[in-house]
């Protein structure tokens, strides 16, 4: 297949990939993201510092979990999906806003195949409803259009303890619209940590959009 030039993909769909991903990274800078840190690209990417590592830690980010723990992977390469956690007072914890009252995206994922992951420590859920979302921001590979990308979220509740229950959803993506549209995936109701499925979509609150 023909490549095109960066010219060509601003022309074509009049959004330029990068300045996209850049708008990404600087409100990630500016809103003092820690878990930038923790991105896993230093983990994925073969390097010579990774070379005393054990073989697991080169390929798998440390996840937090606990009460809640929303661990989401897909399926193409170059994709970045990002997940969404809306806690019991409505806080929103995403990209943009790494940390609410009790929830906490610790890896969050840019280039593919995640995992990305929003965790809730033990003990300190809030009674009521986190509601799970995910979003398809952007791609940046060399094709005509950004590939469809399958989606696993996994969910897990009370880990590490005998109510633990996990249940894994998937969601099929297919435009990017740098997380525009949120992809319901499930409700997840606390104290009793019941996960029921949720499927649709809605549109992001304006305010907290990416700017275009
Ligand atoms: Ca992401």
């Amino acid at each position: 297949m023909e490549k095109r030039t960066d010219r060509e993909v601003v022309e074509r769909t009049g959004v330029d990939e990068g300045r996209r991903r850049l708008i990404k990274a600087m409100g990630l800078a500016a809103g003092g993201v820690a878990a930038s840190a923790l991105v896993p690209d230093k983990w994925v990417k073969p390097g010579a510092r990774l070379g005393t590592l054990p073989a697991l830690a080169q390929t798998s980010p440390v996840l937090g979990t606990g009460d809640l723990q929303v661990t989401v992977t897909w399926n193409t390469d170059c994709t970045d999906i990002d997940t969404w956690v809306q806690e019991p007072d409505g806080t929103w914890v995403y990209y943009f806003s790494d940390s609410g009252p009790t929830a906490t995206l610790d890896v969050d994922d840019t280039d593919g195949l995640g995992p990305e992951n929003i965790f809730v420590a033990p003990g300190t859920a809030a009674a009521g409803i986190y509601k799970v979302y995910v979003a398809y921001y952007s791609w940046d590979c060399d094709t005509e259009t950004e590939p469809p990308t399958v989606v696993t979220i996994r969910i897990t509740v009370f880990d590490g303890t005998p109510s633990r229950v996990q249940r894994t959803f998937t969601r099929n993506l297919t435009v990017a619209d740098t997380g525009d549209t949120l992809y319901e995936v499930a409700w997840v109701e606390f104290p009793a940590g019941t996960i029921t499925e949720k499927s649709g979509t809605t549109i992001a609150p304006a305010s907290l959009r990416a700017p275009k």
